[in-house]
């Protein structure tokens, strides 16, 4: 059996039973054994056939981008150059742009080409040492184009570089051709994509963008009771520019976060306490969009609702490809601690994904996924998100390239 110790690490356990504070092991080795760590002790008390000296150096569990829209084809940024040069967001939709721009893009894009444009865009993450990420379907809005888009994800998963979870968001938009007929395009949903993607295993949990200009609170219900029939886990776009229920819905469902979440009101956090559903915070959509509205944060933690901290990453609302800027923002918008970012990114990112046995703390027995940094404290990451202190980046005990 092969085995490497990380020796003299000063390691971020994330395993504190209360999330009271980082779970700082000082002066601490890690002892990997086929991809999964055998213990974490004192420094001088394990032995292995191979040695990685790390002098103090910190020790992280891998960070989890709980929430991205990585698969698109197309850009937006002429549009977006419109818009900030006065052209109204009517106008601009009236000619085919937003959200429906990328749709036609993402049709007409090849599978290779899609998946040579997310690999890329996804090295960004790679670099600030993230080892799982959320990718969303939702521009497809078809059952070939949805399909084509998961199976993007699934190759990113297969390409090794990370650990992919994949969410089928059909129901993100009605598409041109059910123009005005929005019923009848989630009846499609309902009946077809989502039972036959179920099926393919394409997807692990499906989402819904539950809002006024989205899926109304009924219909986001149709698609939840369908889920459930099927026993799909359920997650949601919720309360993003008003309060429809969405995230109570999602509570309701046993879903397993509800996103966005600007205009939660206390029902709708209470519900979400009760049914042990995360709160993913998205502040960079919050920054590009100007919004004004905040997530009540303090109800969130009056509640015990843990908080993840996600990019949203997205040709529209969020073209920002960094976690740590997302956890800058978090804390400098949201009024996060950085303690709470760095959990956001970690132990509560892996419960919004239900992969907590695989990632998000550092303990004996989890996969040995973990990144080290030339830092001396979490706070460093956050503080100066660009700044390059990732030294290593470690899935399944094998230092990545
Ligand atoms: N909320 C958003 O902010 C994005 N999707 C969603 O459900 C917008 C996505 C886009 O404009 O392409
Ligand atoms: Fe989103």
């Amino acid at each position: 059996m092969s085995t490497t110790l990380w020796q003299n690490a000063t390691v971020a356990t994330f395993n504190h039973p209360a999330h009271a504070d980082y779970g700082m092991l000082p002066q601490h080795d890690i002892l990997v054994a086929n991809g999964r760590i055998q213990a974490i002790e004192p420094t001088g008390r394990l032995s292995a056939a191979h040695t990685v000296r790390l002098n103090g150096a910190l020790v992280t569990p891998s960070l989890i981008d709980c929430h991205t829209h990585l698969v698109f084809g197309g850009s937006r940024a002429n549009e977006w150059e419109r818009r900030q040069n006065g052209v109204s967001y009517q106008q601009i939709s009236a000619e085919g742009g937003g959200i429906n721009s990328t749709v036609r893009a993402t049709r007409e894009t090849a599978e290779d080409e899609l998946y040579r444009f997310s690999f890329e865009r996804l090295q960004s993450l790679l670099a600030e040492g993230v080892g799982l990420v959320e990718i969303k379907s939702g521009y497809g809005l078809n059952l070939a184009d949805e399909a084509k888009m998961l199976r993007v994800s699934q190759r990113l998963q297969e390409s090794g570089a990370v650990a992919v979870s994949r969410t089928l968001l059909a129901a993100h938009a009605v598409p041109p051709e059910f123009k005005g007929r929005a019923d009848d395009y989630l009846e499609m949903v309902i009946q077809e994509i989502l039972p036959i993607l179920w099926q393919e295993k394409a997807f692990d949990c499906v989402d819904v963008f539950c809002e006024n200009v989205g899926f109304s609170a009924a219909q986001t219900e149709r698609l939840f009771q369908a889920a459930q029939a099927l026993g799909v886990p359920v997650k949601g776009h919720t309360e993003q520019l008003s309060l429809q229920g969405g995230s109570a819905l999602v509570a309701k469902y046993g879903g397993w976060s509800a996103d966005h979440i600007e205009y939660l009101d206390e029902a709708g956090v209470a519900a979400m306490a009760e049914a042990d559903t995360v709160a993913v915070l998205l502040p960079g959509a919050y920054y590009f969009l100007r919004e004004s509205q905040k997530p009540p944060v303090e109800l969130l933690r009056r509640y015990g609702v843990p908080m993840a901290v996600a990019t949203d990453f997205n040709p529209g609302t969020s073209p920002f490809a960094s976690l740590r800027m997302s956890m800058n923002m978090a804390c400098v918008q949201f009024g996060l601690t950085p303690l709470e970012a760095w959990q956001g990114v970690t132990v509560h990112a892996a419960r919004a994904l239900r992969r907590e046995h695989e990632f998000g703390c550092l303990k004996a027995g989890m996969p040995a996924h973990f990144n080290v940094w030339n830092a001396e404290s979490p706070v460093d990451m956050i503080y100066e998100p660009f700044r390059p202190l990732l030294q290593q980046r470690v899935l399944h005990g094998n230092i990545q390239g």
